[in-house]
């Protein structure tokens, strides 16, 4: 009888796995025809029935693929590939939600280069040792229901089910009644998955790789993040005959609020953001002194300690603008993650890899959160990161090169492969 081949020979009839860009480029481009906006980009907030026909598509993707495919109680969508050994697996994976002004590849990249890592091993009849999963986590934008990244930080521990799925949105309706809408109120349990180890690829979100002419960013972690929703109410009255000194504009406290927040983030160290993307003033109209004003503030740092004193100053100016204006001021936390770590071991391999492929190569925090940012907290996580054209995003302009796409799908692949043995 032959000797069976041994197993250097028989890994030698397995082909290198290689990540086929077009095929990879094609899924970019079919998954940004769902709920595509002017201007290229694409609008599927969280839960509506865009996000619904996003998740149907790409979920039918990982089952073409084989993957077995579950739906947590969140609405995480998680396929596994079987290893050779049933271990906990190394997983990958992203979001596919957007902001209402999205590009196609915020999120969209991390999942559908995952989906063609496993492609790739499936082309290459590779079976690694443990088992590799691929995962689009629930609502990480946070845009309709805060806090961000909230599937994941319910995945993790960090947010109760019943707390999340409770959670109302910009437009009044739960988490709860959405995720049953859209048929992804999953009966698989929350955070029941063991995970190895996490790797998340994204766009850079910003402008350093591109100016540095750095093709792969080594993620050491995630900055701070803390987001606050105002409401100031004061009284209502009319623009042509109330003297300045005797109103109680809300809307003039919500702006000074504003600019405040601005000037902190110049005086303090350590690259300070401050943004107001929300204002809402009430009754809105050209003649009437505004009786309420809502808005929201997202302060970020890598420094947690400066972090901390940028919202201690905003919040003591609010106060006493409020006071000076005789309005009325209350706030509620919509997000506070302290800044993230990655794990050293992901982070450097990440380099070293990507340094074998041939690419330049750089350690960097992220500006924007992650799903990594809560996987972290389960287990070693990282991330890798591409070069965001003009540094846009959040943006319908968002645009990442198809070279660079590759090379950091590469850089997935070889990690994903070397993680899982
Ligand atoms: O806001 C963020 O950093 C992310 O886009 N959710
Ligand atoms: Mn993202
Ligand atoms: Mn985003």
């Amino acid at each position: 009888m032959s000797a069976a081949p041994d197993k250097a020979c028989a890994a030698a009839q397995e082909a290198a796995p290689r990540i086929d860009l077009a095929r990879l480029l094609a899924r970019i481009e079919a998954l940004a025809q769902v709920g595509a906006i002017e201007g290229g980009g694409v609008c599927r907030l969280a839960l509506s029935d865009e996000d619904r026909a996003g998740r149907d598509l790409v979920a039918g993707w990982m089952r073409e693929l084989g993957l077995d495919v579950t739906i947590d109680a969140i609405g995480n969508v998680v396929g596994v590939r079987a290893g050779r050994e049933a271990l906990a697996p190394v997983m990958t994976g992203s979001h596919i939600d957007t902001v209402r002004t999205g590009g196609r590849y915020d999120g969209n990249l991390g999942v559908l280069a995952g989906l063609e890592v496993i492609a790739a091993l499936n082309d290459a009849g590779i079976v690694t040792r443990r088992p590799v999963a691929m995962a689009f986590f629930t609502n990480e934008e946070g845009a309709r229901f805060a806090p961000d990244m909230m599937g994941s930080l319910v995945c993790q521990g960090g947010l109760p089910l019943d707390e999340a799925l409770r959670t109302k949105g910009i437009d009044g309706t739960t988490v709860g009644e959405n995720l049953a809408r859209i048929g992804y109120a999953g009966d698989a349990p929350v955070g029941a998955r063991e995970v190895h180890a996490f790797v998340e690829l994204h766009v850079e979100q910003g402008p350093l790789l591109e100016h540095e002419g750095v093709t792969i960013g080594a993620v050491t972690g995630v900055q701070g993040i803390h987001w606050t929703e105002f409401v100031v109410e004061g009284t209502s009255n009319h623009a042509g005959t109330t003297p300045m000194a005797l109103r109680h504009d809300a809307g003039i406290v919500a702006m000074q609020i504003a600019c405040h927040a601005r000037e902190v983030a110049r005086e303090l160290s350590g690259g300070q953001l401050a943004t107001v993307g929300h204002m809402k003033l009430t009754p809105d109209l050209v003649n009437v002194i505004p009786n309420r004003a809502e808005f929201t503030l997202d302060l970020r740092n890598t420094d947690a300690g400066v972090l901390a004193e940028a919202v201690q100053r905003v919040f003591a100016f609010a106060q006493a603008a409020a006071q000076a204006e005789g309005v009325r001021i209350t706030h509620r936390s919509l997000a506070d993650f302290a800044p993230v770590a990655f794990d050293e071991r992901i982070v450097s391999r990440v380099e070293a890899i990507a340094r074998q492929r041939g690419h330049s190569v750089r350690r960097m925090p992220s500006g924007a959160g992650h799903d990594a940012q809560m996987l972290a907290r389960m287990c070693p996580a990282g991330m890798i990161f591409v070069p965001s054209v003009a540094g846009l995003s959040h943006n319908v302009a968002e645009y990442t090169h198809g070279h660079d796409i590759e090379a950091g799908a590469g850089v997935l692949l070889d990690l994903l492969m070397e993680l899982a043995g």
